[in-house]
């Protein structure tokens, strides 16, 4: 950890002016400051009743009472962290946005990752779209970039908005299921609004059920503006690359992660900045014209207005801008994520919007929740995590509930004479200092309508561009995914109507989905298929970039000294590797510093589900045959682990006589070494078995070891 006076990267000390500490020295106050000599409550005699004049005791119940605010209607349930982004260069030729200005200019970020469905208390692991919000907090205002790690959205209209969630979320009678869309409302929604239908393929993927948070990309989703000193704009599409690559689960385990670990996510966010394996993603744009604006169609097929439709990157390149590090946890949850307070309106000189009409409902939606958020109250940009961290905030908004600061001017209002017109507006020009509208940005004479654009109604190639995509095993996730969901689906008119929508997208997956939830099964709708595919949309055709923080589980037997001493060692060469090893074994066992003997976990409190891969050393490959039993974890739970993290596709390894392991599991013959299939061996500890291992973890998911359905379902 760094200490006070040493600071990380962004870290500009604003926070610690808000800090309380108990210190040595600190003595138990009230609120007001009075100080506290007994902690029981005031009673009329030792045995009561308890008075009402104990102020103290009123106090503190009332203030325990009052310690919620409403969880967040969407996106309740998440995690935050403090960063910094360095832009890689000067871009003032693209955007007059001052974090952007200079090579290597630093600004603060904080970050906040979330689910969309489930509630603040719903497991990390559930599937679905992800959000990832983020504040600059730049010299000339808040910037927030409030985007998800799935390029783009299921509806196109704000007015879908609370349709979509009441569908989505758990059913109303029963508030039942938590965090998942496996239910009736969610699939009508879906079949009714086919504008969901691309959203819902991603969901469906590897991206709907992600490793972490440092292995998701981020999108802003809408088409933005970017507007440099001299007025002139381009539209942007922002993306977050994660440096660490993009990685999933699959299903069975995210599943079991639901209640091995419910905070999988927020841990190794937490964890992962503790060990200072920094997360880090590539703040990236795809640029295109103004003139795009109308010729979107006929140039990339897309109406960039239409937020349900991505511009392939093959189309559109990414152009790197700066890299945001995350190196610093919050000090306090509550405090910092839980009431930091994104609104899509932050914006800041050198960026601004579309006319996407989802992005403009945003507009007004994100200051309303946080108004509701917070009881009322307008002073919400006053909570420390919220206040921009530029020069003071100078306006003539006043007063309101909980207001912190104590306005001198007594002329607030515009314009006056009485204070010599201030506060002054700022100089609005392009070339000035503070926000201006794209000069070039034009609304075209039209006639009011609620109908929606020729160009936003076209819902079916994009999904399978994304399908066609993806490598096979992604796509039997897809199969899978659909069947585990629609299976839940009571109504068969609601399955009926999803699989006519699936069929649009796809003949054969919608057959093999059809057939597992008894509707018949569809014959082909030639019209709407394609074979056209994009970059970038698959998770399992890229390996990880990096292995920082990945988690190994090495399995070992306390019941032989040297089998822990070489876990150990393999902890050391993992570390020097950046990937943490974690050594299990029958009990646990403390570390001492000068002797190789720690254990980090038991066999009966550990799961495969827990590791990226698993590594079994010398001496302990006896207590994999399951005739042995131990009073130390339940039967047969070694092979369990090691046959789990095979079936879930991670590299598994062995050293020496652990090698005896894989003679004992269901499938010795596809487990025997062999690199190609992610089955590592060596004699000892050594650099060439490390390596491969390494090259294991990046590979990430060996995906042959899937089972897979029939290529030609009959
Ligand atoms: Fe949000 N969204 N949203 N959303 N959204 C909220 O604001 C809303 C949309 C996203 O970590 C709420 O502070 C409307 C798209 C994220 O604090 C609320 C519409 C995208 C977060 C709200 C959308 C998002 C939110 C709930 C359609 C991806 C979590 C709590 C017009 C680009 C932010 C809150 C955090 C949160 C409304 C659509 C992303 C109610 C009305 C599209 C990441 O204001």
């Amino acid at each position: 950890m760094a200490t006070a006076t040493e600071k990380l990267p962004g870290d500009d000390g604003f926070l610690d002016t808000f800090t309380v500490g108990d210190d040595r020295n600190a003595i138990t106050t009230t609120d007001f400051g009075t100080r506290v000599n007994d902690l029981r409550s005031l009673k009329a005699g030792k045995r009561g009743p308890t008075l009402l004049e104990d102020f103290v005791l009123r106090t503190k119940i009332t203030r325990f009472d009052h310690e919620r605010i409403p969880e967040r209607v969407v996106h309740a349930r998440g995690a935050a962290a403090h960063g910094c982004f360095t832009s890689y260069d000067n871009w003032s030729e693209l955007t007059a946005a001052s974090f952007l200005s200079e090579k290597d200019k630093e600004t603060p970020i904080f970050v906040r990752f979330s689910t969309v469905g489930g509630s603040r208390g719903s497991p990390d692991t559930v599937r679905d779209v992800h959000g990832f919000a983020l504040r600059f907090y730049t010299d000339e205002g808040n910037l927030d970039i409030v985007g998800n790690n799935i390029p783009v959205f299921f509806i196109q209209d704000a007015m879908q908005f609370p349709d979509l969630i009441h569908a989505v979320k758990a059913e109303p009678d029963r508030e039942i299921p938590q965090g998942a869309t496996a239910h009736d409302t969610a699939y009508d929604f879906f079949a009714q609004n086919p504008s969901s239908l691309h959203t819902l393929f991603w969901a469906m993927s590897g991206h709907g059920i992600p490793r972490s948070y440092r292995h998701i990309d981020g999108f802003g989703v809408h088409t933005f503006r970017m507007v440099n000193a001299n007025g002139k704009s381009k539209l942007v599409k922002f993306h977050w690359k994660s440096c660490q690559g993009r990685a999933s689960f699959v299903w069975p385990e995210a599943q079991v992660l639901s209640g091995q670990n419910i905070d999988f996510h927020r841990q190794d966010l937490w964890e992962s900045i503790e060990k200072k394996f920094y997360p880090e993603y590539e703040l990236c744009v795809q640029i295109m014209e103004e003139e795009d604006m109308e010729e979107g169609m006929k140039k990339y097929g897309v109406d960039l207005l239409d937020p349900t439709k991505l511009v392939p990157e093959d189309k559109v390149e990414l152009k790197r801008l700066g890299k945001l590090v995350l190196n610093r946890n919050p000090k306090n949850f509550f405090a910092e994520t839980e009431q930091v307070m994104f609104c899509v309106g932050h914006v800041v000189r050198g960026i601004d919007f579309t006319e996407d009409p989802l992005l403009q409902g945003r507009l007004f939606s994100y200051v309303d929740t946080q108004l509701n958020r917070n009881m009322g109250s307008p002073n919400f940009e006053q909570i420390p995590i919220n206040r921009p961290r530029c020069s003071p905030v100078h306006n003539n908004n006043r007063d309101g509930a909980m207001q912190q600061l104590i306005h001198t001017n007594n002329y607030a209002y515009t314009v006056n004479s009485l204070n010599h017109g201030r506060p002054k507006p700022a100089d609005d020009s392009p070339k000035g200092n503070g926000f201006f509208t794209a000069p070039d940005r034009k609304i075209r004479c039209a006639h009011y309508t609620r109908e929606i654009s020729c160009t936003f109604l076209d819902y079916w190639t994009q999904p399978r561009l994304f399908y066609n995509s993806l490598c096979p095993a992604e796509k039997q996730m897809v199969l899978d995914a659909f069947r585990f969901e629609l299976s839940k689906v009571e109504s068969l008119d609601v399955r009926k109507s999803f699989i006519v929508q699936l069929n649009k997208v796809d003949n054969r997956l919608a057959k093999l989905v059809a057939k597992a939830i008894n509707v018949p099964a569809p014959k082909e709708d030639p019209e709407y298929y394609h074979d056209k595919t994009a970059l970038g949309l698959s998770i399992l055709k890229e390996p990880l970039k990096s292995i920082a923080g990945l988690r190994v589980g090495i399995l070992a037997s306390v019941t032989n000294s040297s089998s822990i001493e070489q876990a150990n060692i393999l902890v050391t060469e993992l570390a020097n590797r950046r990937a943490v090893g974690l050594v299990v074994a029958e009990s646990v066992k403390d570390r001492d510093e000068n002797v190789r003997d720690g254990v980090d976990a038991t066999y009966g409190a550990s799961d495969a589900v827990l590791f990226d891969g698993i590594i079994v050393v010398d001496g302990a490959g006896k207590i994999f045959d399951p005739s042995k039993r131990s009073p130390l974890y339940p039967p047969q739970r070694p092979l369990k682990i090691l046959e789990d993290a095979y079936f879930y596709g991670k590299p598994v390894g062995a050293i020496g006589e652990g090698k005896v392991a894989y003679s004992y599991t269901r499938l010795p013959g596809r487990m025997t070494p062999n690199d190609q299939d992610g089955v590592f061996y060596a004699d000892k500890v050594e650099k060439a078995l490390l390596d491969k291992f390494e090259g294991g973890l990046k590979k990430f998911k060996y995906a042959k070891r899937f089972p897979m359905d029939d290529p030609e379902p009959s």
